[in-house]
Protein backbone atom coordinates (compact mmCIF):
# COMPACT_ATOMS: atom_id res chain seq x y z
CA UNK A 1 0.00 0.00 0.00
CA UNK A 2 2.84 2.47 -1.18
CA UNK A 3 0.73 4.33 -3.40
CA UNK A 4 -1.20 7.39 -2.51
CA UNK A 5 -4.61 6.17 -1.84
CA UNK A 6 -7.10 7.40 -4.14
CA UNK A 7 -9.20 10.04 -2.96
CA UNK A 8 -12.99 9.56 -1.31
CA UNK A 9 -15.49 12.13 -2.73
CA UNK A 10 -18.06 9.91 -3.74
CA UNK A 11 -20.83 12.17 -1.55
CA UNK A 12 -19.29 14.88 -2.81
CA UNK A 13 -22.45 16.21 -5.18
CA UNK A 14 -26.06 15.94 -3.99
CA UNK A 15 -27.63 12.71 -4.99
CA UNK A 16 -31.08 12.71 -6.25
CA UNK A 17 -31.69 8.78 -4.51
CA UNK A 18 -29.25 7.81 -2.04
CA UNK A 19 -29.07 4.41 -2.02
CA UNK A 20 -27.43 1.76 0.81
CA UNK A 21 -23.71 1.84 1.01
CA UNK A 22 -22.61 -1.11 -0.27
CA UNK A 23 -18.86 -2.44 -0.83
CA UNK A 24 -18.40 -2.41 -4.36
CA UNK A 25 -15.82 -1.44 -7.01
CA UNK A 26 -16.36 2.44 -6.52
CA UNK A 27 -16.32 2.29 -2.74
CA UNK A 28 -13.12 -0.11 -3.10
CA UNK A 29 -11.42 2.50 -4.99
CA UNK A 30 -11.26 5.17 -2.10
CA UNK A 31 -11.72 2.73 0.85
CA UNK A 32 -8.11 3.47 2.63
CA UNK A 33 -8.14 7.33 2.00
CA UNK A 34 -12.41 6.53 3.07
CA UNK A 35 -11.98 4.84 6.23
CA UNK A 36 -8.75 6.60 7.68
CA UNK A 37 -10.99 10.07 7.29
CA UNK A 38 -14.03 8.50 8.94
CA UNK A 39 -12.71 5.85 11.46
CA UNK A 40 -11.54 7.89 14.59
CA UNK A 41 -8.48 5.83 16.11
CA UNK A 42 -8.47 3.51 12.61
CA UNK A 43 -4.48 3.32 12.64
CA UNK A 44 -4.18 2.93 16.29
CA UNK A 45 -6.46 -0.27 16.54
CA UNK A 46 -4.59 -1.01 13.11
CA UNK A 47 -1.28 -0.83 14.91
CA UNK A 48 -2.17 -2.44 18.35
CA UNK A 49 -3.51 -5.85 16.07
CA UNK A 50 -0.07 -6.49 16.24
CA UNK A 51 0.86 -6.16 19.85
CA UNK A 52 -2.12 -8.71 20.11
CA UNK A 53 -0.27 -11.05 17.42
CA UNK A 54 2.63 -11.46 19.42
CA UNK A 55 1.57 -11.80 22.33
CA UNK A 56 -1.42 -13.69 22.31
CA UNK A 57 -1.02 -16.10 18.82
CA UNK A 58 0.34 -20.01 19.65
CA UNK A 59 2.04 -22.12 17.76
CA UNK A 60 0.74 -24.66 14.95
CA UNK A 61 -3.14 -22.30 15.36
CA UNK A 62 -5.37 -20.10 13.04
CA UNK A 63 -5.77 -16.52 13.34
CA UNK A 64 -8.79 -15.05 11.26
CA UNK A 65 -9.41 -11.56 9.94
CA UNK A 66 -13.32 -11.43 9.22
CA UNK A 67 -14.34 -8.77 6.90
CA UNK A 68 -10.69 -7.85 5.77
CA UNK A 69 -11.10 -5.50 3.34
CA UNK A 70 -7.96 -4.40 1.36
CA UNK A 71 -5.71 -6.42 4.32
CA UNK A 72 -4.57 -3.15 6.44
CA UNK A 73 -5.38 -5.65 9.54
CA UNK A 74 -4.16 -9.34 8.12
CA UNK A 75 -0.76 -7.07 7.09
CA UNK A 76 -0.69 -6.26 10.61
CA UNK A 77 -0.92 -9.43 12.77
CA UNK A 78 1.02 -11.24 9.86
CA UNK A 79 3.77 -9.26 10.70
CA UNK A 80 3.96 -9.87 14.30
CA UNK A 81 3.14 -13.43 14.16
CA UNK A 82 5.99 -14.75 16.20
CA UNK A 83 4.69 -18.13 16.36
CA UNK A 84 5.52 -21.27 14.04
CA UNK A 85 3.27 -23.21 12.29
CA UNK A 86 0.04 -20.51 12.22
CA UNK A 87 -2.08 -20.21 9.49
CA UNK A 88 -3.86 -16.49 8.83
CA UNK A 89 -7.22 -16.55 7.41
CA UNK A 90 -8.47 -13.73 5.64
CA UNK A 91 -12.50 -13.32 4.63
CA UNK A 92 -14.69 -10.71 2.73
CA UNK A 93 -17.93 -10.93 0.74
CA UNK A 94 -16.74 -8.03 -1.46
CA UNK A 95 -15.00 -9.59 -4.78
CA UNK A 96 -13.40 -6.05 -5.19
CA UNK A 97 -12.28 -5.99 -1.86
CA UNK A 98 -10.44 -9.26 -2.23
CA UNK A 99 -8.80 -8.47 -5.23
CA UNK A 100 -7.09 -5.47 -3.41
CA UNK A 101 -5.81 -7.57 -0.82
CA UNK A 102 -4.68 -10.31 -2.40
CA UNK A 103 -2.54 -7.41 -4.10
CA UNK A 104 -1.48 -5.76 -0.95
CA UNK A 105 -0.49 -9.30 0.56
CA UNK A 106 1.43 -10.79 -2.31
CA UNK A 107 3.83 -7.26 -2.31
CA UNK A 108 4.74 -8.33 1.62
CA UNK A 109 7.11 -10.48 2.41
CA UNK A 110 6.15 -11.74 6.56
CA UNK A 111 6.12 -15.33 6.14
CA UNK A 112 3.25 -16.47 7.69
CA UNK A 113 0.56 -18.45 4.80
CA UNK A 114 -2.36 -16.04 4.62
CA UNK A 115 -5.58 -18.05 3.18
CA UNK A 116 -7.59 -15.33 1.33
CA UNK A 117 -11.24 -16.19 0.90
CA UNK A 118 -14.23 -14.42 -0.67
CA UNK A 119 -17.11 -15.35 1.53
CA UNK A 120 -19.85 -14.27 3.81
CA UNK A 121 -18.05 -14.64 7.66
CA UNK A 122 -21.66 -16.54 8.39
CA UNK A 123 -20.01 -19.06 6.62
CA UNK A 124 -16.77 -19.34 7.57
CA UNK A 125 -15.59 -22.41 9.51
CA UNK A 126 -13.53 -21.41 12.97
CA UNK A 127 -11.05 -23.93 14.27
CA UNK A 128 -7.99 -24.38 16.22
CA UNK A 129 -8.18 -20.68 16.18
CA UNK A 130 -5.67 -18.82 19.10
CA UNK A 131 -6.68 -14.68 17.33
CA UNK A 132 -9.97 -13.83 15.76
CA UNK A 133 -9.90 -10.57 14.48
CA UNK A 134 -13.89 -8.41 13.76
CA UNK A 135 -12.10 -4.88 12.83
CA UNK A 136 -14.97 -2.63 11.90
CA UNK A 137 -17.41 -6.03 10.81
CA UNK A 138 -19.91 -7.44 13.25
CA UNK A 139 -21.57 -3.57 12.50
CA UNK A 140 -22.61 -4.42 9.46
CA UNK A 141 -24.09 -8.52 10.42
CA UNK A 142 -27.50 -8.08 11.29
CA UNK A 143 -28.25 -7.62 14.93
CA UNK A 144 -30.21 -11.03 15.25
CA UNK A 145 -27.32 -13.15 13.56
CA UNK A 146 -24.78 -11.41 16.35
CA UNK A 147 -24.99 -13.85 19.09
CA UNK A 148 -25.12 -16.57 17.12
CA UNK A 149 -21.60 -15.42 15.23
CA UNK A 150 -19.82 -14.33 18.55
CA UNK A 151 -20.88 -17.61 20.03
CA UNK A 152 -19.36 -19.79 17.01
CA UNK A 153 -16.24 -17.89 17.32
CA UNK A 154 -15.87 -18.41 20.89
CA UNK A 155 -16.48 -22.40 19.93
CA UNK A 156 -13.83 -22.08 17.35
CA UNK A 157 -11.11 -20.69 19.89
CA UNK A 158 -8.88 -22.48 22.20
CA UNK A 159 -8.87 -22.08 25.37
CA UNK A 160 -6.81 -18.75 26.31
CA UNK A 161 -7.40 -17.22 22.63
CA UNK A 162 -8.86 -14.14 22.12
CA UNK A 163 -11.67 -12.31 19.87
CA UNK A 164 -10.79 -8.97 19.30
CA UNK A 165 -13.57 -6.32 18.02
CA UNK A 166 -13.70 -3.14 17.16
CA UNK A 167 -16.72 -0.84 16.31
CA UNK A 168 -18.85 2.05 15.90
CA UNK A 169 -21.27 2.29 19.31
CA UNK A 170 -23.89 4.65 20.29
CA UNK A 171 -23.93 5.67 23.96
CA UNK A 172 -26.74 4.51 26.09
CA UNK A 173 -27.80 8.31 27.42
CA UNK A 174 -28.64 10.89 24.53
CA UNK A 175 -26.70 13.63 25.69
CA UNK A 176 -23.74 11.83 25.43
CA UNK A 177 -24.82 10.25 21.90
CA UNK A 178 -25.35 13.58 20.66
CA UNK A 179 -21.68 14.61 21.95
CA UNK A 180 -20.04 11.82 20.40
CA UNK A 181 -21.88 12.29 16.82
CA UNK A 182 -21.22 15.59 16.84
CA UNK A 183 -17.69 15.07 17.47
CA UNK A 184 -17.00 11.96 15.36
CA UNK A 185 -18.41 14.79 12.47
CA UNK A 186 -16.35 17.47 13.65
CA UNK A 187 -13.59 14.77 13.14
CA UNK A 188 -14.73 14.64 9.58
CA UNK A 189 -14.52 18.17 8.58
CA UNK A 190 -11.13 18.35 9.77
CA UNK A 191 -10.11 15.40 7.32
CA UNK A 192 -11.38 17.83 4.18
CA UNK A 193 -15.27 16.46 4.40
CA UNK A 194 -18.36 18.81 4.06
CA UNK A 195 -21.52 18.78 5.57
CA UNK A 196 -22.91 17.57 2.47
CA UNK A 197 -20.55 14.78 2.53
CA UNK A 198 -20.91 13.65 5.81
CA UNK A 199 -25.08 13.90 5.66
CA UNK A 200 -25.12 11.61 2.72
CA UNK A 201 -22.95 9.16 3.92
CA UNK A 202 -24.62 8.85 6.92
CA UNK A 203 -28.09 8.68 5.21
CA UNK A 204 -26.77 5.77 2.85
CA UNK A 205 -25.49 3.69 6.12
CA UNK A 206 -28.45 4.17 8.24
CA UNK A 207 -29.62 0.69 7.40
CA UNK A 208 -26.04 -0.94 6.62
CA UNK A 209 -24.35 -0.15 9.69
CA UNK A 210 -25.77 -0.87 12.90
CA UNK A 211 -24.17 0.34 16.22
CA UNK A 212 -24.96 -0.80 19.49
CA UNK A 213 -24.19 0.36 22.89
CA UNK A 214 -20.48 -0.91 24.31
CA UNK A 215 -22.49 -2.64 27.29
CA UNK A 216 -24.15 -4.80 24.86
CA UNK A 217 -21.54 -5.97 22.99
CA UNK A 218 -19.42 -6.80 26.90
CA UNK A 219 -22.55 -8.57 27.71
CA UNK A 220 -22.63 -10.72 24.66
CA UNK A 221 -19.34 -11.28 25.10
CA UNK A 222 -19.84 -12.50 28.36
CA UNK A 223 -22.60 -14.78 28.16
CA UNK A 224 -21.20 -16.67 25.34
CA UNK A 225 -18.53 -17.97 28.10
CA UNK A 226 -15.43 -15.61 27.75
CA UNK A 227 -13.56 -15.36 30.93
CA UNK A 228 -12.17 -12.00 30.33
CA UNK A 229 -13.57 -8.98 28.37
CA UNK A 230 -12.13 -5.55 28.22
CA UNK A 231 -12.58 -2.03 26.45
CA UNK A 232 -9.11 -1.09 25.47
CA UNK A 233 -9.65 1.69 22.94
CA UNK A 234 -12.60 4.23 22.28
CA UNK A 235 -12.27 7.66 20.48
CA UNK A 236 -15.64 9.04 20.71
CA UNK A 237 -17.97 7.09 19.52
CA UNK A 238 -15.67 3.83 18.00
CA UNK A 239 -14.47 1.78 20.76
CA UNK A 240 -12.19 -1.53 20.67
CA UNK A 241 -12.88 -4.50 22.78
CA UNK A 242 -10.75 -7.95 23.25
CA UNK A 243 -12.43 -11.11 24.78
CA UNK A 244 -9.99 -13.84 26.25
CA UNK A 245 -11.53 -17.72 26.48
C1 LIG B 1 -9.78 -3.09 8.08
N1 LIG B 1 -11.29 -4.89 8.72
O1 LIG B 1 -9.28 -2.34 7.23
N2 LIG B 1 -19.11 -11.31 5.30
C2 LIG B 1 -17.89 -10.95 4.85
N3 LIG B 1 -17.47 -9.68 4.78
C3 LIG B 1 -18.32 -8.72 5.18
C4 LIG B 1 -19.61 -9.01 5.65
C5 LIG B 1 -20.00 -10.37 5.70
N4 LIG B 1 -21.20 -10.75 6.16
N5 LIG B 1 -20.23 -7.84 5.97
C6 LIG B 1 -19.37 -6.86 5.71
N6 LIG B 1 -18.21 -7.39 5.23
C7 LIG B 1 -11.04 -3.82 7.74
C8 LIG B 1 -12.18 -2.85 7.64
S1 LIG B 1 -14.72 -2.59 6.60
C9 LIG B 1 -15.23 -1.41 7.76
C10 LIG B 1 -13.52 -3.51 7.54
C11 LIG B 1 -15.96 -0.25 7.22
C12 LIG B 1 -16.98 -6.67 4.83
C13 LIG B 1 -17.17 -5.57 3.82
O2 LIG B 1 -17.13 -6.07 2.50
C14 LIG B 1 -16.00 -4.65 4.13
O3 LIG B 1 -14.87 -4.93 3.35
C15 LIG B 1 -15.71 -4.92 5.60
O4 LIG B 1 -16.52 -6.02 6.00
C16 LIG B 1 -16.01 -3.76 6.54
O5 LIG B 1 -9.28 -3.27 9.21
O6 LIG B 1 -16.12 -0.10 6.01
O7 LIG B 1 -16.44 0.59 8.13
Amino acid sequence: MTDKPTEDNLFARPRAHLVDFAFDEQVAQVFPDMIRRSVPGYETVIAMLGVFASDLVRADTRVYDLGCSQGAATLALRRHIEAPGVTLVAVDNSAPMIERCRANLAADLSPTPVELRCEDIQDTVVERASLVVLNYTLQFVALEQRQLLIARLYQGLEPGGALVIAEKIRAAAAPEQQDLVRWHHGFKRLNGYSGLEISQKRQALENVLLPEQPETHEERLRVVGFQQVYRWFQCFNFAAFIAIK
